[in-house]
């Protein structure tokens, strides 16, 4: 009996240290989609991608409008129009000495970047002063984008305590900070003003 509680008792804490769940939220005070991620966690580091995530300049406009990826993603940028077009960001997260200019190139070329630094990547076509689009470089690979509604949802976060940021392109170089809690599953509500 003794050895059957404590056999019983090892499954449990084995259950318990390997818990995850998921952040059901919402982003609140914000109009159209809005990107949520885990803030970077003490003591935790994540891999690079090998894989490579596309932005494509389609239509004289960045095709996704707003792009999230994993710190240490290579962004490929393709011109996929007939015409000339830049890339350039005068900032990441407002800091100018992050500033780059990736140069302009013609229909079918495609160029690429390694974001090993985490913000908010307003991107720019200096051909085309209408183009903008955003890539935001989160720390963690705990991040989503939410639907029209704010609503999202972050899924296989390990049980612990968070800082979750939200950021909605209205309020560009803004984000907004909440604590979560993650003890199996649990809803979060992110204000942005
Ligand atoms: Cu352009």
């Amino acid at each position: 009996m003794k050895r059957i509680l404590s056999v019983a008792f090892v499954l449990l804490i084995t259950a318990v240290v390997a818990q995850a769940g998921t952040i059901h939220g919402k982003v609140t005070g914000a109009k159209g989609q809005s990107v949520v991620y885990i803030d970077a966690i003490a003591g935790k580091t994540f891999p690079a991608p090998a894989q490579h995530a596309a932005m494509d300049q389609k239509g004289l406009m960045f095709v996704p409008h707003i792009l999230v990826v994993l710190k240490g993603t290579t962004v490929d940028f393709k011109n996929e129009d007939s015409v000339e077009h830049n890339v350039f960001w005068p900032s990441i997260s407002g800091n100018k000495s992050l500033g780059h200019n990736m140069g302009t190139w013609p229909t079918g070329q495609q160029r690429s970047f390694k974001f090993d630094t985490t913000g908010i990547v307003p991107l720019l076509c200096n051909v085309h002063p209408d183009m903008y689009g955003y890539i935001i470089v989160s720390p963690t690979p705990y991040y989503a984008t939410t639907d029209k509604t704010g609503a999202f949802t972050i899924a296989n976060v390990p049980n612990g305590a968070y800082s979750v940021t939200a950021w909605n392109e209205r309020d560009k170089m803004r984000t907004h900070t909440v604590q979560v809690t993650v003890n199996g599953d649990v809803t979060a509500t992110i204000p942005l003003k």
